[in-house]
């Protein structure tokens, strides 16, 4: 089989299921990692993506707190550790962040019960405003299909009107593992696959473009995997709306999933490689550095990955350790671990436009 799936990929033809679930249970590991690089390399050279962004979690409060397993982030709303930003913080820390360079803030929170949709509105409509050239890449799917449960309208409806008031992608989560039966395991009850790539067709058909992650390393068999990349590339197909697919491997502190051990280095490198031959519609397999380490994340670029997301840190860190810019500080750090591993670094905004800038980094437009 592997000499089939071998010529397949040099002819750039499509993997079966089967041939999927072969790669990773059955190929040797140095061999899936050459011929992921080789489809890397065809589609993009040398050249490896990162973006100066933020990251904004404007509330912990989810109504699944007690539904997901895996997750360390959510609170009930009178527990203890259960935080809401006001939108006046929200626009100061957006208005920070893009001062230093940011083009893109990436905003997520949990499934708040109170919240309305005109709250949301109202921070997308102020960032916009005070923000004009950053992309406000906000919610995950499960979050749009919450605020229209909410609100009684529909996906497509939310998704107008968060559009109308900047709203320009959608980040990749919210989806974990599609298969219903790591579901029912790790977040019954939570929405299911097909609403979530409900969410994604519509948001692609209004142009509002999305990414897909993968939560691996649990409980999931490699069928499943393979189930998850199968029913993103259909989408793909139908839509060509998503820009990047990031694998995100299972972090196992702070969760009632803390008994299993989470995926080895070994493993983390396989399904970045195995996404990169199956997702054969898909531009982007993002090595997320915060999730995997730098160390990992640099030998992804050798397993099919080709871009290591962004800055992402708490600007307030570097803000105290020096005069430089903070976030420039950053930059050459991710620039770096690029360039560390022969690779060329490219900075993209959110949508992959090449970002060009001036020695004294300010935008190029
Ligand atoms: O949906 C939750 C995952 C996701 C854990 O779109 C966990 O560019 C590991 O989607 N261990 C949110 N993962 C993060 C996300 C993301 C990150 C970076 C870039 C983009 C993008 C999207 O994090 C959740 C969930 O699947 N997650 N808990 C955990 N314990």
């Amino acid at each position: 089989m592997l000499d089939l799936i071998e010529s397949k990929i040099f002819n750039g033809d499509r993997l079966t299921f089967d041939e999927g679930v072969f790669l990773f249970e059955k190929a040797p590991l140095l061999k899936v990692r050459d011929l992921a690089n080789h489809v890397r390399e065809k589609k993009h050279g040398d050249k490896t993506y990162y973006v100066v962004n933020h990251h904004i979690n404007y509330s912990n409060i989810c109504i699944l707190t007690k539904v997901c397993d895996f997750c360390s982030f959510a609170r009930l709303k009178k527990q203890e550790g259960a935080y809401e930003m006001s939108i006046d913080e929200i626009v100061s820390k957006a208005l920070e962040y893009s001062q230093f360079g940011a083009t893109e803030i990436h905003i997520v929170g949990g499934l708040h019960p109170e919240l309305p949709l005109s709250w949301y509105e109202e921070m997308l409509t102020k960032l916009q405003k005070a923000c004009p050239q950053v992309n406000l890449k906000c919610f995950t799917g499960i979050e749009i299909d919450h605020f229209a449960r909410m609100e009684k309208i529909s996906v497509k409806e939310v998704l107008q009107k968060l559009q109308f008031c900047g709203l320009k992608s959608l980040t990749g989560g919210g989806i974990e593992v599609m298969s219903e039966r790591v579901r029912k395991e790790i977040c019954t009850v939570k929405m299911d696959a097909d609403g979530w790539l409900n969410v994604a067709r519509n948001a692609h058909q209004l142009g509002i473009r999305s990414n897909a992650t993968l939560l691996f390393g649990h409980i999931e068999t490699y069928a499943e995997r393979i189930e998850h990349f199968e029913r993103l590339r259909k989408l793909q197909d139908e839509t060509h709306g998503f820009m990047s697919f990031i694998p995100l491997p299972f972090h196992p502190d702070g969760n009632r999933m803390s008994h299993l051990p989470g995926p080895d280095q070994e493993d983390i490198l396989k399904t970045i490689a195995v996404s990169r031959l199956y997702l054969d519609n898909f531009d982007h397999i993002k090595a997320y550095w915060i999730v995997m380490g730098e160390t990992t994340a640099q030998m992804a670029l050798s397993y099919g990955a080709n871009d290591i997301d962004g800055t992402v840190m708490e600007e307030k860190i570097y803000h105290m350790a020096g005069s430089q810019n903070p976030q420039q500080q950053a930059v050459d750090k991710l620039e770096s671990l690029i360039t560390d591993v022969n690779r060329e670094p490219v900075e993209r905004d959110a949508l992959y436009n090449i970002i060009k800038r001036d020695e004294q980094h300010n935008l190029i437009t």
